[in-house]
């Protein structure tokens, strides 16, 4: 009776550990399968980066995952320090990341106004938001150094199929305060310049990330 609940527990617990994502580059904090719901790093605490810091290039670089779910609303943020608590610098997001195996952005640039220095420590933060309405975090901690190496194309590659989009924009929701009604159709909002402009030009800003 007893084998046969650990044996369920198990199968249920490796069938969550064989979902959510890891960080091939930089290196994950740790592997936070069961825990990854937690914010803001997955379950994994800055203690478990004192043996973990890959070394980053002073102007940004590659960053892979290894997403497993069908499309996951995607951000990226960093937060400098050794013991981060707030991962305040959006580097890349939010986009839609689709499909899973292996996503990886090869060069990730930091914002112009950043000054980070030779040694400067920090910590990457990776939240996907699923198809399932969980967030997932993971974090994987730097140091910025002019010595950093490119992780290579074996770590630093974008499977058959997985890519980025950027987020669909249908216009604000409207409500007219007379007849009651409400959000107006997509294709309509659709044609609206704001939201077509914010699409298009994030397309682009994902199109130079997946070069
Ligand atoms: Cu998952």
């Amino acid at each position: 009776m007893h084998a046969a609940i650990i044996t369920l527990l198990l199968t249920f617990f490796t069938s969550l550990s064989s979902a959510h994502y890891a960080l091939t580059f930089p290196y994950w904090r740790g592997p936070s399968f069961p825990t990854q719901w937690d914010y803001p790093c997955g379950g994994m605490n800055q203690s478990l980066s004192a043996n973990n810091r890959t070394l980053w290039p002073l102007s940004g670089g590659a960053i892979a995952l290894t997403p497993t779910h069908p499309w996951a609303q995607t951000y990226i943020n960093l937060g400098l320090g050794s013991n981060v608590t707030g991962f305040n610098i959006s580097l890349v997001g939010p986009f839609n990341q689709t499909s899973n195996g292996t996503f990886c952005l090869p060069e990730v640039k930091l914002p112009a106004d950043l000054n980070v220095q030779e040694g400067t420590q920090a910590s990457i933060q990776v939240v996907q938001l699923s198809h399932l309405g969980g967030a997932l975090y993971n974090c994987a901690d730097i140091t910025f150094s002019k010595d950093a190496k490119s992780p290579g194309s074996a770590v630093c590659f974008n499977s058959t199929g997985v890519g980025a989009q950027a987020l669909d924009y249908d216009g604000p929701e409207q409500c007219n305060a007379t007849t009651g009604g409400g959000k107006t159709s997509g294709a309509t909002g659709l044609g609206t310049g704001p939201g077509v402009m914010l699409l298009v030009v994030f397309a682009g800003v994902v199109a130079v990330f997946m070069v």
